[in-house]
């Protein structure tokens, strides 16, 4: 199995969990989308040029971080499971990996680009309605996770893989440290291995993509954020 992915990708980071949670053997193939020679070869990959993307041994081309999740919950059964066998939770966990995808990650695109604005051209109506929609699904989020470990129970699952970078990321540009449970949940992510892992491999080439910004901005560690208080 190959993996085409860059290393502060968070798509490719929600993948890169799962591998590692399954314990896989596989190839990591770096892909800088940014040199367009490389983004033109990789394109006889993928057409749509997003990262990240799976060519498994058979050869078969398998993109869309959630889909690529799903294929290796199939191939690695014996493994603790990302999509629960049990029906009802499967559907949970699939509608809180879109959730997370759609309102969450969307929320901090928006919000990020906001950020990368001159200062009288921010908070427009669409960031406004990003942010609503961003701060409807954390406390979703932190509802849920008053009585659970993870987001669908006790066990890790797909939508958590989406939670880790995600929320991560969020840091830079949203604080959330007035939810707790989310909070909570969030630091019992990051001290799994996996999450480690995948955040050790991402962090120099996040960090210099934020010092280039035009208004650089930094990743803020955990710790920094919990202690760091709202006004
Ligand atoms: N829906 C895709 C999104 C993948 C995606 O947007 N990847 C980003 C990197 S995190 C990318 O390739 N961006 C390059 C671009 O948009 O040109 C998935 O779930 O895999």
């Amino acid at each position: 199995m190959k993996l085409y992915y860059a290393p502060a990708s968070s798509y490719s980071q929600r993948v890169l969990m799962a591998l590692y949670e399954k314990k896989a053997n596989f190839t990591l193939i770096e892909v800088n989308l940014f040199d367009s020679k490389a983004r033109e070869e990789y394109m006889q990959i993928n057409l749509f040029a997003k990262i990240p993307t799976l060519v498994t041994d058979k050869g078969n081309v398998i993109f869309e971080a959630n889909i690529i999740i799903e294929y290796l919950d199939q191939h690695f059964p014996n493994t603790s499971r990302l999509i629960p066998a049990d029906p009802e939770q499967a559907l949970e966990v699939r509608m809180l990996e879109r959730m997370i995808d759609v309102y969450i990650n969307s929320g901090r695109e928006a919000l990020f680009a906001d950020t990368q604005r001159p200062v009288e051209e921010r908070g427009k109506k669409e960031v406004i309605k990003a942010k609503r929609l961003l701060e409807i699904a954390l406390a979703m989020l932190d509802e849920k996770l008053a009585s659970r470990t993870y987001l669908g129970g006790e066990q890790l699952a797909i939508a958590d893989c989406a939670a880790a970078p995600t929320l991560a990321y969020l840091r830079m540009v949203y604080n959330y440290n007035h939810l707790p449970n989310l909070t909570n949940y969030v630091r019992r992510l990051e001290s799994r291995p996996s999450v480690a892992q995948v955040f050790n491999l991402g962090r120099d080439q996040m960090t210099k993509m934020l010092s280039e910004l035009p208004n650089p901005l930094q990743l803020v560690p955990l710790d920094e954020f919990v202690s760091f208080q709202q006004n």
